[in-house]
């Protein structure tokens, strides 16, 4: 019925480490090492590495890890002893460093090999771009959004996205980052908030004391110094519960468009957290597969080179589906597999049986009430575009 072969005039690259899946959160984390695998067998079981140049990549090493976090909170993450018990909900907070071996950051075994595994996968990726071998890289075991240069945070504990930016910096003037995820990516944004070299734009679901990690707001656009060339150079769009496609899809481009309009980026950044599907566990939002894909698919009219990220996602049959869909917009098949994907469900017994894999409707399950008013949705917009009346590239 389709027919996979590599996009002309392109190269699209694959960065995966297959060590990261063994590596364990703990039981109840919501984090799933696993779900890189499943996106790995749905991308394969489909052809997909066929159109596209496959690497397992290297772990990144302490030098490279260094180029963005002290020394003082690596060697804490290499030497600090895995908790016998990762602590959960009924098991509260000691004291802890670096904001490590709370519930959201627990101290695994392995857990810098881990680490050093996903930015390895992310370095890899900005590297193939720099050299002009990859047009779009794809980097799913990376998109770790919240960690900062000395702490651990949200799930997160080294910097992939910053530490391949820094890379991308070397051989490119301008970086635009995009974050999808349904959290806010404050780590990238913070980072880079003081160069006007990088400009950070992240959606989420915004609403401070109740959802993680509270920052974001519309106002937050980098601090206002008059000296700082950072400043207006984060672009923040706050939203609530039960956003659709459509909606998403008109801010997204909207938005987008005009920062690539002012900005003029060379390379993009998209960090594609699939927390933002329905049916998340931990998300708020209705996206569907289509409708998140269609971000990637947007930032590839622009004809610039790509680095896509993963992130979030914590109903991992829905995040392998929703990251297969996007590597098939990446090698330009998705016309073909548009329809296939989004409900794919593969054919082994046990997983029909135990509705591993259900259907359409029941997966991207109830859709949640829609708090977003147009009116509200059109004021971000206004917003945003003043904001860019100070950016110039
Ligand atoms: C990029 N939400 C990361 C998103 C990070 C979100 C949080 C949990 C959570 C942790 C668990 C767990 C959970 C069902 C959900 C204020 C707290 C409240 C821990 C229970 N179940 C990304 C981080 C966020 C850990 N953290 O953007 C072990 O939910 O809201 C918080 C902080 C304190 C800690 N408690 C939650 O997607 C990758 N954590 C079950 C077991
Ligand atoms: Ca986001
Ligand atoms: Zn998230």
């Amino acid at each position: 019925e389709y027919n996979i072969t590599r996009p002309k005039g392109y190269t699209v690259s694959y960065h995966f480490n297959p060590d990261m899946e063994p590596h364990h959160f703990g039981l109840t984390h919501p984090m799933k090492p696993f779900r890189l695998t499943l996106t790995k067998s749905l991308v394969t079981a489909y052809g997909m590495n066929f159109a596209m140049d496959n690497y397992n990549t290297r772990i990144a090493t302490y030098e490279e890890l260094n180029s963005f976090h002290t020394s003082d909170y690596l060697d804490y993450l290499h030497m600090a002893p895995p908790e016998e018990m990762p602590r959960d909900i009924d098991n509260p907070d000691k004291e802890v460093k670096f904001n490590l071996g709370g519930s959201d950051c627990p101290l695994f075994h392995g857990l810098y090999d881990y680490c050093s595994m996903s930015a390895g996968s992310s370095l890899d990726a900005a590297r193939k771009i720099c050299n002009k071998q990859s047009d779009i890289a794809i980097a799913w075991g990376g998109g770790l959004h919240h960690a900062k240069k000395s702490e651990a945070s949200g799930f997160c504990y080294i910097n992939d996205i910053v530490i391949a930016i820094l890379q991308l910096l070397r051989c490119y003037p301008r970086v635009l980052y995009i974050d999808i995820d349904v959290h806010h990516g404050d780590g990238v944004e913070e980072a880079f908030h003081s160069t006007d070299r990088v400009l950070t734009c992240s959606f989420h679901k915004f609403a401070p004391e109740v959802f993680f990690p509270g920052t974001g707001g519309l106002d937050d656009n980098g601090p206002k110094s008059e000296h700082n060339p950072g400043a207006h150079h984060a672009i923040n769009v706050p939203l609530n519960d039960g956003i659709t496609d459509e909606q998403y899809g008109h801010l997204f481009q909207s938005v987008i468009g005009k920062i690539n309009e002012k900005f003029r980026p060379s390379v993009i950044a998209l960090q594609c957290g699939a927390d933002s599907l329905a049916g998340d566990r931990l998300g708020r939002f209705n996206l569907q597969v289509q409708g998140h894909g269609a971000c990637a698919k947007f930032c590839k009219t622009f004809g610039i080179p790509m680095i896509m990220f993963g992130g979030g996602g914590y109903t991992p049959r829905n995040v392998a589906r929703a990251w297969a869909y996007e590597t098939s917009v990446a090698i330009d098949v998705d016309e073909k597999i548009n329809k296939i994907i989004p409900e794919h469900t593969p054919w082994r017994k046990h997983f029909v049986q135990e509705e591993l894999f259900p259907s359409l409707e029941q997966i991207l399950g109830e859709p949640r009430a829609n708090r977003n008013s147009q009116k509200r949705l059109q004021e971000i917009i206004q917003h945003v575009h003043e904001q860019l009346r100070f950016v110039n590239a």
